[in-house]
C-alpha cells in the first residue's frame, strides 16, 4: 500500500517581505477550500477560499505591492477574513490558526478526493458513516457493496467510484501531444478507410491541441444500416490490446503499436514527423473512443466531442438563450422537440452541414478547435474578432538548434542543409555554452571554440551569398544562465554574436529556491544586454518534472518594458513535445506585453528541425498570429532585427 503523505503548510522564507510568494498562497486557499468542505464547514466559508484562490491566482499584479498599499480587500473575489490571512501569509510568513484545520483532515481522505467524479461532500459522509479514509478502504467498501446503501449515493455512484479509482491509477498515463497524436491519426485514418464511412474525425483534447491528450476521441459518419458492419471492421482492426466495451455506436479500445504500422504513408501526414514521433512512441499505448453517427449529426458529435467542456457549456448556454437545445444529436427548438429525447428528439434538429453552420446558429463565427477552452473565444466568435492563428507554413527559419560542437549528432552543413529541404531562409545555430557538462563531462563550446565556428559559418554564409541563395545562418549561442542571474561567457564573446538564447539549466538550484529569488534572476538575465530569447523559460518536461518556480508575468512584463524601449527580448516557444515550454496559457500575455515569442525546435539532429510544428500548434492555442511571432519574418528582415 502506497503511504499517503498530508498537506502542510509551506515555511515563511528567511528573506522578506513577501514572506510567502503568490504561488504558494494560492495553493494553501485552495487546501483550506477542500479541507474545509471535508470538516463540514459552512458552504459559503468553503466558497469564499475557493473563490479568494481563483482571483487571487489570475491577479496579475505583484502581490506584496497590492498588499502593502492595502488594496488586496478591492480585489473582486477576496473578502475580508481572506485579505487579513493573505496580508499576515505575506508580510508575516504565518497562517493564522490553519495549522490546526491541516492536523485535523486525515491524509486519506485528501487522495479520496482527487478521484474523479468524487467531491469532498461525499467523501465526508463516507468517512463519518463507514470510517473510509483512504482510497483503499473505499475501493473494499464498494466491493463489499457499502457505498451503495448510504443514503444519497445508490449503485450507480458505487460503480462510478470504483470507475474512478481506475481513472486515478490511469491517471498518470495521459499521453505527450506527438504520442497521442500519431496514435490519433493513424486511428482516425483506418476508420475514415473503413467502407461505409463517410467522415472520420479526431476529436477531444487531441482536435484541440492539448500539450497532454487523456484519451482519443474519434467521430465517425455512417448510414445507420452500416453501423454494425463499421463497427465490425473497426474491432478488427491490428495494434488493438483490448475492447474495453462494445455497443450499438460506440466501441471502447486501448490501442498499441501495431495501430500505427504504415502510418507514416496515410493520409495528409508529413512522414518526416509521424517517423520520428513513431520512434519515439515506444512502447505506448493509448486509450480511443469512436463513436458511430449518421451523417446529419456528424457536426454535432464532433463538436461536442471536441469540448472542451467549459466550452460546451458555454454553446449550450447560447442555445438556451434562443429556446434551443444543443447537444451531441443536434440543435433543436424545444418547442419542436418536446419529450423527446436522444436520437428521437435529433428528428428535429436544424440542419447544420458543418461545425460553421452550428457557430452561425448562435450568433457565433467558427471557433478554430485549440480556442475551444472557454478563455475568451466565445466573445471573440460573438464579435467576430477571432485572432488569425498562425500556420507551420508561416515559419521562415528557427533560432535555437544544436550541432556536433555541442550536444547534437549532425554538423552544421547538415542542420543548414535540412533547414533548406524544409524551405526555411535560415537556421540560428545556438549550441551550448561553455559551462555546461553532464556527469563531468563539458557539452558546451568553450570560449575559446567560438571564433573556429564563427569561421566555420562565415564560410558557409559567403557560398550561399556568392549563389544568390536565400539562406544564411545566424551564430548564436545557447548560453546559460547562472544560479544569480549572470549569462556564461565573457561579455566579448557574448557581444560576438548574432544572438543569445538565455537558458536554465541547473535545475537542480533553482527548483530549491522560491519564486521571488528566481524572477529576480531571470529578470536579471533577460536586462543584460546581449540577450535576446529566453529558452524553454520553465525547465519543464511534459510529465517528467515541473518547471522552477517563477513569476513568469513579471518576467513577461519586464521583457515587455526592455521591447518598448527599442530591444529584441522575445520568449521561447520551445517545440520538443517534451517541453511545449512557454506554457500556451501565458502566449496571451507575452503577446499583451509587446514581447514576440520565437518558436524554436531546440533541435539536436536534423530530424529535429520539424517539431516546430507542435511549437505552432501550441502557438495557435495560445492565440498567436503570425505577425507575433518573432521567425516569420524572412531571412532579410532577421538580419535587420538581429542587427547584423
Ligand atoms: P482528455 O481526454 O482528458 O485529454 O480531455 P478531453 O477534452 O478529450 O475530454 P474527454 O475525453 O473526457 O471528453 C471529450 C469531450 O466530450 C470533452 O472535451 C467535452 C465533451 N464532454 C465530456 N463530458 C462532458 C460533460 O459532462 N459535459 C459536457 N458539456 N461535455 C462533455
Ligand atoms: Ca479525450
Ligand atoms: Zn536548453
Amino acid at each position: 500500500m502506497v503511504k499517503v503523505k498530508g498537506w502542510s503548510l509551506p515555511k515563511p522564507r528567511s528573506t522578506g517581505p513577501p514572506f510567502q510568494t503568490k504561488s504558494s498562497v494560492v495553493a494553501v486557499l485552495e487546501q483550506v477550500g477542500v479541507l474545509l468542505e471535508l470538516d463540514g464547514a459552512n458552504p459559503f466559508r468553503v466558497r469564499a477560499y475557493q473563490n479568494g484562490s481563483r482571483a487571487l491566482a489570475s491577479m496579475e499584479e505583484d502581490l506584496l505591492t497590492v498588499v502593502q498599499e492595502g488594496r488586496l480587500v478591492n480585489v473582486k473575489g477576496i473578502g475580508k477574513g481572506i485579505s487579513g490571512l493573505v496580508n499576515e501569509a505575506v508580510l508575516e510568513g504565518t497562517w493564522g490558526d490553519l495549522a490546526d484545520l491541516y492536523a485535523k483532515i486525515p491524509p486519506g481522505l485528501l487522495e479520496i478526493v482527487g478521484i474523479p467524479g468524487l467531491g469532498p461532500k461525499r467523501a465526508r459522509v463516507m468517512y463519518e458513516e463507514l470510517g473510509v479514509d483512504s482510497v483503499e478502504a473505499l475501493k473494499a467498501a464498494c466491493e463489499m457493496g457499502h457505498i451503495a446503501p448510504l443514503s444519497g449515493f445508490g449503485e450507480k455512484s458505487q460503480q462510478k467510484y470504483l470507475e474512478g479509482i481506475e481513472l486515478l491509477r490511469r491517471y498518470q498515463g495521459r499521453s505527450r501531444m506527438d504520442v497521442g497524436l500519431i496514435f490519433g491519426r493513424a486511428l482516425e485514418a483506418r476508420v475514415a478507410a473503413i467502407p461505409g464511412v463517410t467522415r472520420a474525425q479526431l476529436a477531444g483534447s487531441a482536435r484541440r491541441r492539448r500539450e497532454t491528450i487523456g484519451d482519443l476521441d474519434i467521430v465517425a459518419a455512417a448510414e445507420p444500416e452500416d453501423h454494425d458492419s463499421v463497427i465490425e471492421a473497426i474491432l478488427s482492426f491490428p495494434g488493438i490490446a483490448e475492447v474495453k466495451g462494445s455497443g450499438e455506436s460506440k466501441v471502447s479500445l486501448i490501442l498499441e503499436q501495431d495501430m500505427l504500422a504504415g502510418a507514416q504513408d496515410i493520409g495528409s501526414m508529413d512522414a518526416q514527423l509521424a517517423e520520428a514521433m513513431m520512434e519515439r512512441s515506444g512502447d505506448a499505448t493509448i486509450d480511443a473512443q469512436v463513436r458511430i453517427v449518421s451523417p446529419a449529426t456528424f457536426p454535432f458529435t464532433l463538436a461536442y466531442f471536441t469540448g472542451s467542456k467549459e466550452h460546451n457549456i458555454r454553446m449550450r448556454q447560447l442555445a438556451i438563450d434562443r429556446g434551443l437545445r444543443l447537444n451531441e444529436f443536434g440543435l433543436f427548438s424545444e418547442a419542436a422537440a418536446g419529450d423527446a429525447i436522444g436520437m428521437e428528439a435529433a428528428k428535429h434538429t436544424l440542419e447544420c452541414a458543418n461545425e460553421a453552420a452550428i457557430y452561425s446558429h448562435l450568433g457565433l463565427t467558427w471557433v478554430p478547435p485549440e480556442m475551444r477552452e472557454d478563455t475568451g473565444e466565445i466573445e471573440a466568435a460573438q464579435s467576430s474578432s477571432l485572432p488569425r492563428l498562425i500556420e507551420p507554413a508561416d515559419l521562415r527559419g528557427a533560432l535555437h538548434n544544436h550541432t556536433v560542437a555541442s550536444d547534437g549528432v549532425n554538423t552544421l552543413e547538415e542542420m543548414a542543409q535540412a533547414a533548406i529541404d524544409l524551405g526555411w531562409q535560415y537556421l540560428g545555430i545556438a549550441d551550448h555554452s561553455e559551462i555546461l557538462n553532464i556527469g563531468g563531462r563539458q557539452i558546451g563550446v568553450s570560449a575559446d571554440g567560438i571564433p573556429a565556428q564563427a569561421e566555420m559559418i562565415r564560410a558557409l554564409n559567403e557560398g550561399w551569398a556568392d549563389n544568390n541563395q536565400d539562406f544564411r545562418i545566424f551564430h548564436g549561442s545557447e548560453c546559460d544562465i547562472l544560479v544569480d542571474g549572470a549569462l556564461d561567457y565573457p561579455d566579448e564573446t557574448r557581444q560576438s554574436l548574432s544572438h543569445i538564447v538565455g537558458s536554465v539549466h541547473a535545475l537542480g538550484s533553482w527548483r530549491n529556491r522560491d519564486e521571488i529569488a528566481n524572477t529576480e534572476a531571470l529578470i536579471k538575465a533577460v536586462e543584460n544586454p546581449t540577450f535576446t530569447i529566453l529558452g524553454h523559460p520553465t525547465g519543464r518536461i511534459l510529465q517528467g518534472r515541473e518547471g522552477f518556480p517563477v513569476d513568469m508575468h513579471a518576467v513577461l512584463r519586464r521583457m515587455g518594458e526592455l521591447n518598448a524601449e527599442g530591444e529584441l527580448k522575445a520568449v521561447e516557444i520551445n517545440a520538443s513535445p517534451y517541453r511545449l515550454d512557454l506554457d500556451w496559457r501565458l502566449c496571451r500575455y507575452a503577446k499583451q506585453q509587446g514581447v514576440p515569442v520565437c518558436i524554436n525546435p531546440d533541435a539536436h539532429g536534423t530530424e529535429g528541425l520539424s517539431d516546430v510544428w507542435y511549437g505552432v500548434q501550441i502557438a495557435r492555442k495560445g492565440w498567436l498570429e503570425a505577425g507575433d511571432v518573432l521567425n516569420t519574418q524572412s531571412g532579410a528582415q532577421m538580419e535587420e532585427i538581429l542587427g547584423l
